[in-house]
């Protein structure tokens, strides 16, 4: 047993997992050796796949994929895998319908999460409501997708939920933003008691008083519930005379409180630093999406997209990323206050 508890937390022993090498970097993350584990090119009409979600589903794996199709545009895909490391996908996007049954697709669809909440998995992603915004659908079967009303207004980014009811409210991070590039961001907690009613918005925390984080940041994977909070990985990301750098951070939230910020690392967690993150469509990129945890072992798998053209997986464990975040722990009064003003 380790030092720290995954709460609520599944059994997964066949989960993708490598141990430590032996030489590690001092950071609590590691790359699996045989990234990227989705290539170019991975199937017709796409030619690239990144910033993808994936959960355990029925004895396997399932994902929804960011794929950029040849003519540019982003939907997205599912796919099936047997280890969590090699993915078969389905040849089309997927279709949403409206509660009525009728197709009902997005402009555009890009970054998903997906979250299994009691057997309704949901997922969320960016899309166009006359501005870039959170799409929402739901699903129990993966056949029927069944798209939500969109939470927020536009412009708002990296909508990620949580993976239960907090205070019998359904809770979910997002990134306020512009129609751009966004130049700016800090991650924001709303509550639901339906799914369609989004209110009592909290800030959570802002772009970093560190450099690697002092353009803006935005919710990863959803929230890992712990005995020492809600483990958070998240992007932050820097400015350079040669674009935007994005790097993996860590954040500990109240159980409770999830507007608080317990902990919060000074230092990336994994920054750009091999070929197919340094280099690709959008050069140095590491953009979190998903995680998979065993309960019994304390293991962690990262999702990342590389460079806006692979998916990467790291690792950790429970007890080396809470220490390292709590030993490099800096937090400020807008980090640790209930966020309402
Ligand atoms: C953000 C999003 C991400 C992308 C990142 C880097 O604004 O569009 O999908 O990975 O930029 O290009």
């Amino acid at each position: 047993m380790g030092k720290y508890t995954f709460i609520n937390g599944n059994s997964l022993p066949g989960m993708p997992w490598r141990e430590a090498p032996a030489e590690g970097s001092g950071l609590p993350l590691w790359r699996y050796g045989e990234n990227p584990i989705i290539r170019r090119n991975p199937l017709p009409g796409v030619a690239r796949i990144f910033n993808s979600a994936v959960i355990p589903w029925e004895g396997a794996y399932i994902g929804v994929f960011r794929a950029e199709r040849t003519n540019g545009i982003p939907m997205i895909y599912l796919g099936h895998s047997k280890d969590g490391l090699h993915w078969d996908f389905e040849p089309d996007m997927i279709h949403f319908v409206d509660e009525d049954g009728k197709l009902f697709m997005p402009q555009y669809a890009y970054d998903p999460r997906l979250v299994n909440i009691d057997g309704t998995c949901y997922l969320i992603w960016c899309q166009d409501a006359y501005g870039a915004a959170i799409g929402m659908a739901k699903t129990t079967d993966f056949k029927t997708f069944t798209r939500l009303e969109n939470p927020f207004l536009p412009f708002n980014r990296n909508a990620v939920l949580f993976p239960r009811k907090i205070h019998d409210r359904y809770m979910m991070l997002s990134r306020p933003s512009d129609s751009g590039h966004t130049p700016f961001g800090d991650i924001y907690l709303s509550e639901s008691p339906d799914m369609k009613y989004w209110g009592c918005h909290r800030h959570v925390m802002g772009k970093g008083t560190e450099w690697w984080e002092n353009v803006k940041i935005g919710g990863g994977a959803a929230p890992i519930e712990t005995s020492e909070g809600w483990l958070l990985f998240y992007h932050g990301v820097t400015g350079t005379c040669n674009g935007f750098v994005y790097s993996i951070g860590g954040a500990i939230l109240d159980i409770d409180e999830p507007s608080r910020v317990k902990y919060r690392c000074s230092t990336f967690l994994l920054t750009p630093e091999e070929d197919y993150e340094e280099r690709g469509f959008v050069p140095n990129v590491c953009f979190p999406c998903a995680t998979l945890q065993d309960k019994d072992t304390g293991r962690i798998a990262i999702y990342y997209g590389c460079a806006d053209t692979y998916v990467g997986v790291a690792f950790t464990t429970l007890d080396i990323v809470i220490d390292y975040i709590r030993e490099h722990s800096v937090v400020t009064e807008t980090d640790t206050e209930v966020g309402r003003r």
